[in-house]
This record gives C-alpha cells, sequence and structure tokens, in this order.
C-alpha cells in the first residue's frame, strides 16, 4: 500500500547506551550472522544491508549524566542519526527493518518514520511502557523513556522534585525530536512490568495498553484485532512495528537484559508479526533488545532464531 517496492532497508544499530548492560550492542551483528539476509531474500524482498552503522562521529567522548539522564547525550545523538538513515530509507520507498540495540533507539526509528509518514501508527510490543518521562524515572535509563519523548509529555516538574535538575539542558538535548506522535496513535501489546509513574501517565493521557492480563482474557487474535481496530480501523494508515524482545517470555527469548516472567508465548509473538503483514500497512520495524552476551551459547542461539522468525513473519512468512 505504501512502498514503492518491495525492498527491506537493514539498519543494524550495535548500541547500548540507553540501558547499562553491555552486550546488546551485538544483537544485531548476531541476527545478520544467523542468515538474516537470505531469509529476507527467500521471502522475494530485496534487501539493502551495508553493514552496521557504528555512530563513531557522534560518540560524545565527555557525557555526564544530565540530571537523572544516563548517556544523555550519546543516546540523542545516536538516535538523531537514526532517525536520518531510517527517515531516508522510508522517502526511497523503502521497509527499514532496525535491529537493536536497546529500544531508546526506537526514538530515532519513529522519528524517521513521521518525517515521511505524519501519520504513522505504532504498535509497541513490549514487557515495559517505555514510557517514563524525566519527571518520573527511576532509573534514568533512556531505554525506559522514549515514548515519552515522541509524545512530547515531558512537563517540566517543580523545583522541589529530585529529578528537577537539568530538565531544560534535557529537553535542549532532545529538542530534535518532534513531538508528532499523538497518544492515539500508538497501542501497546505485551504489557507487564509497568511503572507506577507509568501507568499514571498511561492513564492520563488514555493510551490503549494490552497487558498479558487481556491475552489471557481475549486471546492473541481478538487484542490484535482490537489493538489495530484503535490505532487502524479502516486499515489504511502505515504501521511502525517497534518489538521489544523481552515482550516474549524468558523460556522463548532468554536472552534480553530485562526479562520479565509470564510473557508472549512463541506463538503469541509470531501471530502479532502475522497479523501485522496482514494488513499491508507495515511500513517500518524494528527488533529490539536482543542481548547475545546474556546467557548460555543454546540461549543466545534460541533467542536469535525466534529475532529471525518474527522479522521473517512480519515480512510475509506464513505456516503454509
Ligand atoms: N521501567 C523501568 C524498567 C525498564 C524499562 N524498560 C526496560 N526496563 N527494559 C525503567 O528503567 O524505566
Ligand atoms: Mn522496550
Ligand atoms: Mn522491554
Amino acid at each position: 500500500k505504501f512502498l514503492k517496492s518491495k525492498t527491506v532497508a537493514i539498519v543494524g544499530c550495535p548500541f547500548s547506551g540507553g540501558q547499562p548492560l553491555r552486550g546488546v550492542d551485538t544483537g544485531p551483528i548476531h541476527l545478520v550472522e544467523a542468515g538474516l539476509v537470505e531469509q529476507i531474500e527467500e521471502l522475494e524482498w530485496k534487501v539493502k544491508f551495508d553493514g552496521h552503522h557504528e555512530f563513531e562521529d557522534v560518540k560524545a567522548a565527555n557525557d555526564p549524566p544530565i540530571g537523572i539522564l544516563k548517556n544523555p547525550r550519546l543516546v540523542s545523538r545516536v538516535c538523531k542519526a537514526v532517525s536520518a538513515v531510517v527517515g531516508q530509507h522510508a522517502k526511497d520507498g523503502h521497509l527499514p527493518l532496525t535491529l537493536g540495540g536497546d529500544h531508546s533507539l526506537a526514538m530515532g526509528t519513529i522519528s524517521g518514520s513521521l518525517s515521511m509518514y505524519p501519520d504513522v501508527r505504532v504498535i509497541w510490543v513490549d514487557a515495559h511502557a517505555d514510557i517514563n518521562t524525566i519527571a518520573s524515572t527511576g532509573s534514568g535509563n533512556l531505554h525506559g523513556m522514549p515514548v515519552s519523548f515522541l509524545l512530547g509529555i515531558n512537563k517540566r516538574p517543580p523545583p522541589e522534585h529530585p529529578n528537577a535538575s537539568g530538565y531544560d539542558e534535557a529537553m535542549a538535548e532532545y529538542s530534535w525530536v518532534k513531538p508528532q506522535l499523538t497518544s492515539d496513535r500508538i497501542v501497546y501489546i505485551g504489557l507487564r512490568d509497568v511503572d507506577a509513574g507509568e501507568k499514571r501517565i498511561l492513564r492520563e493521557h488514555g493510551i490503549k495498553a494490552f497487558s498479558m492480563h487481556e491475552i489471557d482474557k481475549y486471546g492473541i487474535g481478538r487484542v490484535v484485532e482490537m489493538a489495530l481496530d484503535h490505532v487502524n480501523p479502516k486499515r489504511d494508515k502505515p504501521i511502525h512495528l517497534s518489538f521489544d524482545v523481552d515482550a516474549l517470555d524468558p523460556t522463548v527469548a532468554p536472552s534480553t537484559g530485562t526479562p520479565v516472567r509470564g510473557g508472549l508465548t512463541y506463538r503469541e509473538g509470531h501471530y502479532i508479526c502475522e497479523a501485522i503483514h496482514e494488513t499491508g500497512c507495515l511500513v517500518a520495524l524494528d527488533l529490539m533488545e536482543v542481548n547475545p552476551s546474556l546467557h548460555d551459547a543454546v540461549a543466545v542461539s534460541q533467542t536469535v532464531a525466534v529475532g529471525c522468525s518474527l522479522i521473517r513473519c512480519a515480512l510475509g512468512e506464513t505456516l503454509l
């Protein structure tokens, strides 16, 4: 519906600055080495991939915290670069596939999608809501915050607030993120580890979220249908799918930085990707938070294989 040609442009982002654990930066390399490019070509897509981005030119030598935010300049500048790359692929009529790396990168990928498709709808599949604001974050890890910047909901904390310091500097650093996404154009699936402050934010902005509770209650088929009915009732708007591999149960995808039990089964994860493919509206895809440095070799190859398989389903692989 929206792409000019059936071409996937792989944006490999070996980046870990949005969270404290090393290793998530090797996720994209593992996915490509597992044969992802060839697997996508099998599905009759052309694949553009000219190596992983290293972001050498943006790596800030000196990046002390701004208030509570960790690696604030590095995350901002890497995401800004990713936004330009993803935006260019989208404008070329290709489907950008971003391999993370931690989920702070979605500030870049979704900004890039918005630059080509101002009315893009976001489906965020995750155990976490990643919507903490400067005021609400307890960790200061930016992979827990990308949605708040995309929505432009970072209000100034009152002066006595513990996170008040650095607000202006942080907002200046992130001023390139245009708050173009609206709260009715994002929907969550798979949530089960949401901070109290994040629950308040979701409620305050009326953001639709299907937690594991709704998946248990209605089944994944109804949940995906309800999620699509919410953001894209006529199935005529472009969709950006941002898939955090920790949405899957840790028994299915163990190699990730913040596993949370009680997650999506193998089939539930794949069904989401298949159903979104069937809409014909997918214009961009992220697969984030694969961390091959955690757990043994079996767990790593299992997680990488599931990641490749989710991507194939989103790009049209069918069971029959
Ligand atoms: N909500 C917590 C924890 C978290 C968010 N995303 C992940 N973990 N992966 C935070 O740090 O904001
Ligand atoms: Mn996430
Ligand atoms: Mn997560």
